[in-house]
């Protein structure tokens, strides 16, 4: 078996996307047609966009053993220059008419046809090689392509089914994006790899998840902030907390739930929200169980097969105690291979077979963990979106009228945490507003990395060394 059972079923409704449904033979036919044109292409580029054509290219890479790099549509123009010089993609598939340009204009550029039909080639797996390459951000420099193999892949999904008993039985219903491991791992490949059906929703709002959840989906995955927005809708709108009342279970990641949403999503539909926690480069690592007790803001206990600890400052294990606090260290099947063309990064990140996480964390008596921060302030969530306040920084820098610049992430009851800016100005003519300079960020990374909100300051306060002094930034 490859890492979906599309091989292998027949079954009326694998995927539903754009208002249509394919069965697992239709997909395996659309997937085999433009599998037809791959060519003995080594690693494709997807534009990730919510359709069901962006779904068969990615499934038909999966399948036959393309390594796979999924694009954000809305990359800005520099963070699309650096992911295609740095993963060299053989192919491009979707996305503008005018494909990629710029120096890549070369790549060839294929399109998705889901009424087309082929024959997917046979495969042999290889479940060490890499199957896809997502890019993160870190605290400094450019996003990383994490190298995800086969066997991280197929492990974690076959231990978060054992968790949360999920079956093909299951119609799981998502919003969330399918160029990160949350959306495309768990909200696609998962229920492909289940044989049962993902109904994606193209766009989030309330509504549109309602009318899903009552429409037969059972699952519902999702970002804090969706949720509430959930909770909003689910107070002022009875058939909208009817529907998240009849789900089999609804599952929260990416980010921290704040209690205070847990509790109202509880209030108004009786429903308690699953966490679970995890990384780009280690897929999931805890989960609550579906049959577990579900606490807010704690993350469960490690998945089955999945080696966890919570190292403290001193270098020892933290005790189960639910108080002390230690950086989440992991080790399994689950970890990535590396960064690509980073073995730097990967050295640092990865000693002894254990993948520092970053992530600070407790672990109560009975093994429940909860996170508590991260090591450094330098990366921001934002909406379920890891950013480097690093990236955003050089993007301000990248402004004429911009001398200096800092990044900040601030508490934000909707998106967890927003971006904020503080910046020096050259002096020159031409002042910008904070909405050129949100802008600027917008089209040269992508919009999620804008500033919600930038300061302009005559001086940024620095250390001896230097260094910005970013506690004492504080948003007026
Ligand atoms: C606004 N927009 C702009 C600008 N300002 N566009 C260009 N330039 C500007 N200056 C546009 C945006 O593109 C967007 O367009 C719209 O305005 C609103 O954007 P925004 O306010 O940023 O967000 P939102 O639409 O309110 O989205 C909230 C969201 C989203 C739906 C919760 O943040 C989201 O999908 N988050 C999911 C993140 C995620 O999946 N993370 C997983 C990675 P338009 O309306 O056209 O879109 S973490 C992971 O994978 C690990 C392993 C894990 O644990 O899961
Ligand atoms: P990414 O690098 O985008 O894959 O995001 C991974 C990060 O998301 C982790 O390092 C955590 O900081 C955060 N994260 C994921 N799930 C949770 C959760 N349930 N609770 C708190 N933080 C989470």
């Amino acid at each position: 078996m490859g890492i979906t059972r599309l091989r292998e079923l027949d079954s009326p409704a694998a995927v539903t996307a754009g208002g249509r449904t394919l069965s697992y033979a239709e997909l395996r036919g659309a997937a085999g047609a433009l599998a037809a044109q791959f060519e003995g292409a080594g690693r494709a580029a997807v534009w990730a966009q919510n359709t069901l054509e962006a779904i068969i290219a990615m499934v038909a890479c999966l399948e036959c053993g393309v390594e796979l790099v999924p694009l954000n549509p809305k990359l800005g123009s520099s963070e699309l220059e650096h992911i295609l010089s740095d993963a060299c993609p053989d192919l491009v598939i979707g996305g503008p008419d005018a494909g990629v340009g710029g120096t890549h204009s070369g790549v060839p550029q294929l399109t998705v046809d889901p009424d087309a039909r082929g024959n997917l080639p046979e495969q042999s797996f290889d479940d060490e090689r890499p199957a896809l390459v997502i890019y993160t951000s870190g605290t400094t420099g450019r996003p990383k392509g994490v190298l995800l193999p086969g066997r991280a892949i197929t492990s974690n999904l076959d231990a978060i089914a054992r968790a949360w008993a999920w079956t093909e039985r299951d119609t799981l219903t998502h919003a969330l994006p399918i160029f990160h491991v949350h959306g495309l791992v768990l909200g696609i490949f998962g229920p492909l790899r289940r044989g049962g059906h993902v109904h994606h929703l193209e766009r989030f709002t309330p509504e549109a998840v309602a009318a899903a959840l009552s429409g037969g989906a059972s699952m519902l995955f999702g970002v804090p902030t969706m949720y509430h927005r959930l909770a909003e809708a689910a107070r002022a709108d009875p058939a909208v907390a009817g529907a998240l009342r009849g789900a089999r279970l609804l599952v929260s990641g990416s980010a921290g739930l704040p209690a205070r949403t847990f509790e109202q999503i509880r209030l108004t539909t009786g429903q308690r929200i699953v966490e679970r926690y995890g990384l780009t480069e280690t897929i999931m690592n805890t989960a609550v169980r579906a049959d577990g007790e579900r606490r807010p803001g704690e993350v469960g206990r490690p998945l089955e097969g999945v080696e966890l600890r919570i190292v403290a400052e001193d270098g020892s294990d933290a005790p189960a105690d639910g108080e002390t606090i230690g950086e989440v260290v992991v080790k399994g099947p689950n970890l990535f291979l590396g960064y690509l063309n980073r073995p730097d990064a990967t050295a640092e990140a990865v000693r002894d077979g254990w993948f520092w996480s970053g992530d600070l964390a407790t672990v109560a008596p009975d093994g429940y963990l909860r996170i508590v921060g991260r090591k450094s302030t330098d990366l921001i969530k934002t909406g379920g979106y890891k950013v480097g306040a690093g990236e955003i920084e050089g993007a301000l820098l990248e402004h004429a009228a911009v001398s200096e610049a800092a990044v900040k992430g601030e508490r934000d009851e909707d998106l967890g945490e927003r971006i904020i800016a503080w910046v020096v100005l050259t002096g020159g003519t031409s002042v910008p507003s904070e909405r050129d300079l949100a802008d600027h960020v917008a089209v040269l990374l992508a919009p999620h990395k804008r500033p919600r909100a930038v300061h302009f300051v005559s001086e940024l306060p620095r250390n001896a060394m230097g260094k910005v002094i970013k506690q004492q930034l504080v948003a007026g």
